[in-house]
């Protein structure tokens, strides 16, 4: 059975938009996890927490992972982010939904940066995208001086900001799958490493993905999780 149907309707639909986007734009082979962490359902003081993921590679990407999860009967996540290979200086793509009950509490996308500035090819890419606006813009948490001018976080209000924050996630995709086919890889990985490995800390310090994981799993199972399947760093 799969979890995406019970699911936020938001949720389902931007699951779907990324695998289609990827199979469309991407030649995908399966990623393998570490065996016991593909499926998962915990419980301890709180609600069950299933957790089911996707994960693929597909050149110059070294991970590409979707995830679903549910928390007792109302609290839906999809959490998605793209790894490139180091020796390429591209964004990482990341983006969280989290709500449940007919409402999403946030909303984020972004193409961040690892080396300082995003490449001029996405800068042009992204201006030249038309103007969206929502209504209720969220304030980014103290880690989050990784994100990008571009960054989106938000609670979406109603069904048009909904369609509009899918349909402005599929945009950065499309536009993150086809640059990266155009980019040259450098022989001097070292700062894309260390910029990774920034991004991918400061991630691990969102405390309310860590509490959710923490109360279904336990400390160390939550410390594990969030640094070799959710952000592992090179
Ligand atoms: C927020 N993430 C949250 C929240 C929860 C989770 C419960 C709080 C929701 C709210 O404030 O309305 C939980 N997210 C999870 C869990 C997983 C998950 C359990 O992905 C995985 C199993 N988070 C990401 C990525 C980004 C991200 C890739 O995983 C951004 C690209 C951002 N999530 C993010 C931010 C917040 C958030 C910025 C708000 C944090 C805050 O307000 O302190």
């Amino acid at each position: 059975m799969s979890l995406r149907q019970h699911q936020h309707p938001l949720i389902q639909r931007l699951a779907d938009r990324i695998e289609q986007i990827w199979q469309s734009a991407l030649p995908l082979v399966p990623y393998t996890l570490p065996e016991d962490l593909g499926y998962v359902e915990g419980k301890l003081e709180g609600e069950r927490l299933t957790i089911e993921n996707h994960c693929y590679q597909a050149p110059p990407f070294r991970k590409l992972h979707l995830e679903l999860a549910r928390v007792g009967e109302s609290l839906d996540i999809l959490h998605c982010v793209m790894f490139p290979e180091p020796r390429y200086d591209l964004p990482m793509f990341g983006c969280d939904l989290v709500g449940g009950r007919g409402q999403i509490s946030a909303a984020i996308v972004d193409l961040s940066p690892v080396t300082g500035q995003l490449p001029a090819a996405y800068i042009s890419a992204l201006s030249a995208l038309p103007t969206v606006t929502f209504s209720q813009p969220r304030e980014l948490p103290p880690w989050g001086h990784i994100f990008s001018p571009f960054c989106i976080f938000i609670r979406p209000q109603g069904d048009t900001e909904e369609q509009q924050f899918l349909d402005r996630i599929g945009e950065y995709l499309t536009l993150h799958c086809q640059l990266s086919q155009q980019a040259v890889p450098t022989d001097q990985p070292e700062a894309i490493i260390a910029g990774q490995r920034q991004y991918c800390h400061q991630q691990q310090q969102n405390d309310k993905t860590r509490r959710v994981l923490e109360k279904a799993f336990g400390s160390a199972w939550a410390e594990r999780y969030m640094t070799t399947v959710l952000f592992d760093s090179l």
